[in-house]
């Protein structure tokens, strides 16, 4: 892993956990650019640029990208997927409605920048919600790659970071790289 800023893009649905998944993991404030919604997104603000935060791992700085989940900003997601070291797409697992749009969100980012990444579950701490292995097979993809977390918590985030950084150097990881 070397060569430039290492990035980290975090895509998924409106409410999927992207604003809270950046927080639980930086180590600086997050930069929000929250705004009042357009569209009834279920909440009175939602992201419409991106967040930012950045994290260290054995000292090297990993930046953090959130990309607005409104479809009329996908123009954005492209932006900031171009050089990312990986994606971590998240849906939340109490809102399956939202599955389609995410599986639109990964084929769009995904077939114009091929980028490992790794598909999280949030709300994994809430009771009768979908779990890794159903959105798994709903995306037909191996348990390997989903992970289920609850976006809110930095130990919960951390462990899927770690995944997603094992997908990516196809390491395991024994506490560094
Ligand atoms: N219980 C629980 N709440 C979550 C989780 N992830 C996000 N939330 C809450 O869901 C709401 C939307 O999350 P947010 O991070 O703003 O979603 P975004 O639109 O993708 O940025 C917030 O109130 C979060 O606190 C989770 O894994 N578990
Ligand atoms: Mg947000």
């Amino acid at each position: 892993m070397s060569g430039g800023p290492l990035k980290l893009v975090v895509a998924g649905p409106v409410g999927a956990g992207k604003t809270s998944f950046i927080q639980s993991l930086s180590e600086l404030p997050v930069v929000e650019t929250d705004e009042w919604a357009s569209e009834a997104v279920g909440k009175e603000k939602t992201t419409v640029a991106l967040d930012y935060g950045l994290l260290r791992l054995d000292g090297v700085p990993i930046h953090l990208f959130g990309t607005p989940g409104q479809e009329r900003f996908c123009f954005m997601w492209e932006v900031l997927v171009e050089g990312a070291l990986g994606l971590v797409l998240l849906v939340a697992g109490d809102r399956p409605q939202d599955l389609p749009q995410a599986r639109r969100i990964l084929e769009y980012l995904t077939s114009r920048h091929p980028v490992p990444f790794v598909l999280g579950v949030t709300r994994q701490d809430l009771p009768r919600v979908w779990g890794p292995e159903e959105v798994a097979d709903y995306f037909g993809l191996e348990a390997r790659q989903v992970v289920g977390l609850n976006a809110t918590s930095p130990t919960s985030a951390t462990l899927a970071l770690v995944r997603m950084l094992e997908l990516v150097t196809g390491k395991e990881w024994q506490g560094a790289w």
